[in-house]
């Protein structure tokens, strides 16, 4: 006897109850064992779930990310709960030599991508949609972020562009989002570590180990840790100690998209000093990311080292998707790559989605992380940009077969492409959230 998939209905309430679950009043970990934290892009993304139960609790969220702020404008990419099962927690991490982290908030000393600021948007649209009481504590929220906001912007176009290239350099693969990606390989390869780093993997209690990152990447990216310790994480003084320095495109479009979502904000709130400059940055990220394009038309990181650009294509390949550009045939190009058979129509995929490596990528390696399998944050981040900028037809298809994968009401972290089976954790806060916001 076969069960018939679960309702919209169900899907949605389970997912609820999945945030519900993770939620410890301040923050929403972004797992219930693997993850039990805040992770900063996971809760700018939790944040628009949350909206949909809560107005409130939702801007609870965000609060705690610009609670988090540290003096330089940096967003922070976990913020620690008290759970004390997680490796590398605080104390590993160092921070609290770091004289501009806010002393009260326990924090590790590097960022994720920037998608703070268009999150707020969407909750905003949430609050105004039910009226009343939510959408003036919105508004009252989005007055007191804007300059949070455009401070953290800011930090990105500055101390994160110290070649003055205009793309977003990262110091650490975490930073990116997608921390095993083979976009990273060769650069990964300059890190040698002079000796062994204690470690205590408590992330393979929680997922198979072929899952996850090897040992010998989880020692490189304890040795950049060490690194930016060595110099209490001064942005002036990373760029000479990293042996790691990248160029992500990826950033560098959520950096478009965030900053126009905050133009946005901005001039609903009569901010017009903050409103022009994140247009301006916004057009000016969009340009590097489209000058980032190469023969293949697909997008490119780049090394700030060599100078050169990096041909790895992956998800980040697609950047030009999510923040739109000028030339529209470069646009066309990008989707109709993706959407094409080495991408999300790849034949032997369950789903019509966009994996984080194609399948005939000679570095795949599902059910590996960021080397093949999807990400159900991905689905939704790729389909709401897609609507944003009115791809109504990308949208749905991604929406549509997105949601037929959380059918098994697992929220896995990632899938394997071809057989649909949930890897890394279960009951992701990200991937709930996903659901929600495509079922209400
Ligand atoms: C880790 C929390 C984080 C995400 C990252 C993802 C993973 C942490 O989980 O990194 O230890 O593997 O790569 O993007 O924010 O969900």
């Amino acid at each position: 006897m076969t069960t018939a998939a679960p309702s919209p209905e169900q899907i949605d309430s389970a997912a609820r109850r999945v945030l519900e679950d993770n939620d410890l009043g301040t923050l929403v970990t972004a797992a219930p064992h693997l993850y039990p934290h805040q992770w900063s892009w996971d809760a700018a993304f939790i944040s628009v779930g949350l909206a949909h139960m809560s107005v409130p609790r939702a801007l609870r969220e965000l609060r705690t990310i610009l609670d988090a702020q540290w003096s330089t404008g940096m967003f922070p990419h976990i913020v620690f709960s008290d759970h004390v099962d997680y490796f590398p927690g605080f104390d590993t991490w160092g921070t609290a030599v770091a004289e501009a982290r806010p002393s009260g908030v326990k924090s590790s000393g590097i960022c994720q991508p920037p998608v703070h600021a268009y999150c707020l948007e969407k909750v905003v649209r949430i609050a105004h949609a039910g009226g009343g009481e939510d959408a003036s504590v919105a508004d009252a929220f989005v007055r007191e972020a804007l300059d949070p906001l455009h401070r953290w912007h800011s930090w990105l176009s500055t101390a994160r562009n110290p070649g003055g290239t205009g793309i977003v350099e990262i110091y650490h693969g975490w930073e990116s989002g997608m921390d095993n990606s083979p976009r990273f390989d060769a650069i990964y390869d300059r890190v040698e570590v002079p000796e062994r780093i204690e470690m205590d993997r408590t992330d393979l209690k929680h997922a198979d180990a072929s899952e996850r990152p090897s040992d010998t990447e989880y020692q490189r990216y304890l040795h950049l840790v060490r690194q930016m310790a060595s110099v209490a994480f001064d942005d002036d003084a990373l760029p000479s100690v990293m042996s790691f320095r990248f160029g992500d495109i990826f950033m560098t479009a959520l950096l478009a998209v965030s900053a126009e979502s905050l133009a946005r904000l901005a001039d609903q709130h009569g901010r017009a000093d903050i409103a022009s400059a994140e247009r301006e940055r916004a057009a000016a990220c969009r340009r590097t990311v489209e000058g980032s394009v190469g023969e293949d038309g697909l997008c490119r990181d780049y090394d700030p080292i060599e100078r050169t650009w990096l041909e790895v294509p992956s998800l980040a390949s697609f950047s030009l998707l999510l923040c739109g550009g000028e030339d529209q045939e470069l646009l066309a190009g990008q989707r109709s790559t993706l959407m094409g058979p080495a991408w999300m129509g790849h034949p032997e995929n369950l789903y019509r989605l966009p994996p984080s490596l194609s399948l005939d990528s000679p570095q795949v390696r599902p059910p590996e992380y960021w080397r093949g399998p999807v990400w159900p944050i991905m689905n939704w981040l790729f389909a709401s940009t897609a609507l944003d900028r009115g791809d109504l037809e990308f949208a749905a298809l991604v929406r549509s077969e997105g949601l037929t994968q959380l059918t098994d009401l697992k929220f896995g972290e990632y899938y394997e492409p071809r057989t649909g089976e949930p890897l890394g954790s279960h009951q992701q806060s990200w991937s709930a959230m996903a659901a929600i916001d495509w079922i209400t």
